[in-house]
């Protein structure tokens, strides 16, 4: 299986700019933010989507909702921040290596497109 985009950044054989890492996942700046701090949070195990999770990847899952937090912390976002997962490609999707953005640093409407 070849590597995913993002399996290449946490390997460092494309460049990043990683803000956190940890055993299980790693995040780094969007290479086209929407909002002045947009950051991708990856895990290191490639699932393609969210949807492709099973009861086994349900440690990971949650402990990216505790790390999402804390990044955006650490960003100066206290707790104005918003979490999107896009699940497929009719929802937007166009990296298929699971990953949550964090999104903020401007005013965010709802719904979103
Ligand atoms: O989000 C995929 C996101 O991945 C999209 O916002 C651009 C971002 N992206 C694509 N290539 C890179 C690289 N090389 N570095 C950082 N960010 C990148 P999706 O939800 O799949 O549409």
């Amino acid at each position: 299986m070849s590597k995913t985009l993002f399996e290449k950044i946490i390997d460092g054989e494309i460049p990043g700019d990683i803000v956190f890492e940890d055993d299980q996942c790693v995040a780094f700046r969007d290479i086209n933010p929407t909002a002045p701090m947009h950051i991708l949070l990856v895990p290191r195990k490639p699932i393609p989507r969210l949807c492709d999770a099973t009861d086994e990847d349900a440690p990971v899952l949650g402990h990216m909702l505790r790390v999402a937090p804390q990044i955006a912390e650490s960003q100066g976002l206290g707790d104005a921040f918003r979490l999107v997962i896009n699940n497929g490609e009719k929802a937007g999707q166009t990296v298929f290596h699971l990953h949550l953005h964090i999104i903020g640093g401007r005013s965010l409407s709802w719904p979103p497109g």
